[in-house]
């Protein structure tokens, strides 16, 4: 059993989400303790008044070195840092992906799985020296509409995170899971191929559907993402797209 784990995440609502499972299982056999990177600010990550919550620089060596000092099990909940491989090769990291692995490795998965049509889901896995490409711990899909945009696919995700980590933490915790090596066939992508997706050509020519497929994959809550030029005032253009499947009422 591990006694001292540590979750480092930049992501505040999956980290109130682990809380509330560790309280709801009852889990006292291992310590837990919440913490940011330095690009999340520390005092509006409130989880609970338990759990103070610090902050870890990735690139800090003495960090690194407190952390192996300290403790035994690492989760990383969409934390934004790269794991040193010092620390990936002496304490057992564990990372939680809105990704199916390795279908889906890299950013923003499910706006990569609408643009080319992949399946997607979640992991969790064991973290190695490579992004989103350890042995994996467990990993579910789920359904992908073709009327999902990048905010309701991704909300469906989270929730499978959620389900993976209630269904699985205490064997993570007792070290008693079967981890296996992902297949080979993998995708991944990078925040630059994000980014690359964002300027639409109002000259290029496609089809109706892949601009949809585009604009879905794009459109997420109140982000600004996909745009154009407006060639008048040389400002850029915020588009998005709204998708509402017919109800249909059973007479
Ligand atoms: O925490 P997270 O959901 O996850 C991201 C990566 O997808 C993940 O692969 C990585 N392991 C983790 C560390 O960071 O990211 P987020 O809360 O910044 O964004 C959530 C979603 O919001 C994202 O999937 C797409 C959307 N989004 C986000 C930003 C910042 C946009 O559409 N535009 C944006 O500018």
């Amino acid at each position: 059993m591990y006694k001292n784990a540590l979750i480092i995440s930049d992501n505040l609502p999956l980290c109130k989400q682990f809380h509330a499972i560790i309280k709801s299982k009852g889990i006292n056999a291992t310590q837990f303790t919440f913490s940011t990177s330095p690009f999340t600010d520390k005092n509006s990550f409130i989880i609970s008044e338990e759990y103070p919550v610090c902050v870890y620089n990735m690139k800090d060596q003495n960090a690194i070195d407190e952390i192996m000092a300290t403790y035994d099990l690492i989760f990383s909940i969409h934390c934004k840092q790269i794991f040193p491989p010092d620390l990936v090769s002496k304490v057992k990291c564990v990372n939680v992906h809105p990704g199916y692995n390795p279908i889906n490795r890299g950013w923003y998965p499910q706006v990569f799985a609408i643009i080319n049509d992949y399946q997607i889901g979640a992991t969790i896995h064991e973290i190695d020296k490579e992004l989103d490409n350890g042995h994996i711990i467990a990993r579910a899909f789920v359904e992908k509409e073709i009327y999902d945009t990048s905010e309701t696919l991704y909300n469906k995700v989270i929730a499978k995170e959620i389900e993976l980590l209630e269904e699985h933490l205490e064997s993570i915790l007792a070290n008693s899971y079967q981890a296996f090596e992902p297949e080979s066939e993998s995708n991944l992508y990078l925040k630059k191929d994000f980014n690359q997706l964002l300027h639409l050509d109002l000259n290029e020519v496609t089809t109706v559907g892949k601009v949809i497929d585009k604009l879905r994959a794009l459109t997420h809550g109140s982000y600004s993402n996909a745009y154009f030029i407006d060639e008048k005032s040389g400002k850029k253009v915020y588009v998005g797209i709204q998708l509402k499947p017919e109800q249909y009422e059973r007479d």
